[in-house]
């Protein structure tokens, strides 16, 4: 039988769902797919991204939906490759990140959440700090095998509680405390 969804995540990308799902999951809350390829806009503002994102999203799927849009920031590239992430990693990828680094390999991973439906249109943000490893280390999705979290000693790749701790889990969570408040008083 097809399982029927209240909420949709639009995305190209199956690994950022399938981590969304999980993590939702773990909140009571049950989250479709919808792939699309959403039309990205210029900008150096993560916010303003997943703004045009999310309104296009629910353009097309016309059931509530989120988005999330997320950058890899290194402080010594000056937050680079930050809103390019995507594209920096389908060209120059983890190998090439490793070659521009030196000494400060200080960086931020960013997640916003945006949720959008008839009446609403929220995002949630939220980071994790950590470095960049000097080699890349497990097998992982995306810059998973380079990014060390704070106060760890393995990348995400090589750790098996990433969805407790990750930008994704931080950025999530606030948005189910106040999806579940709404849920809660749409019933009333
Ligand atoms: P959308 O269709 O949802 O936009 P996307 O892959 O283009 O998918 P983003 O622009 O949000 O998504 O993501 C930027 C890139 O950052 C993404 O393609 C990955 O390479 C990387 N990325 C994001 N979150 C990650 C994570 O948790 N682990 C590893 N890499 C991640």
């Amino acid at each position: 039988m097809q399982q029927s969804f209240d909420l949709f995540f639009v995305s190209s990308n199956y690994h950022k769902y399938q981590e969304a799902k999980k993590i939702l999951q773990s909140f009571g809350i049950v989250l479709g797919f919808f792939k699309y390829d959403l039309e990205e806009i210029q900008s150096s503002s993560l916010k303003e991204i997943a703004l045009k994102k999310a309104v296009q999203a629910f353009q097309k799927c016309k059931k509530p939906i989120m988005i999330e849009d997320d950058g890899l920031f290194i402080d010594s590239l000056f937050g680079f490759p930050g809103p390019y992430s995507s594209y920096v990693f389908k060209t120059i990828g983890n190998e090439g990140i490793l070659r521009l680094l030196k000494l400060n390999r200080k960086a931020k991973f960013v997640s916003i959440i945006s949720f959008c439906d008839e009446k609403n249109h929220k995002s949630f943000e939220a980071k994790i700090d950590g470095h960049i490893s000097k080699t890349e280390n497990g097998k992982g999705w995306g810059y998973d095998p380079i990014f060390i979290p704070k106060n760890m000693k393995k990348t995400f790749a090589e750790l098996n509680n990433k969805n407790e701790l990750s930008h994704r889990y931080k950025a999530l969570k606030k948005f189910s405390n106040w999806y579940l408040h709404k849920m809660k008083s749409d019933d009333q």
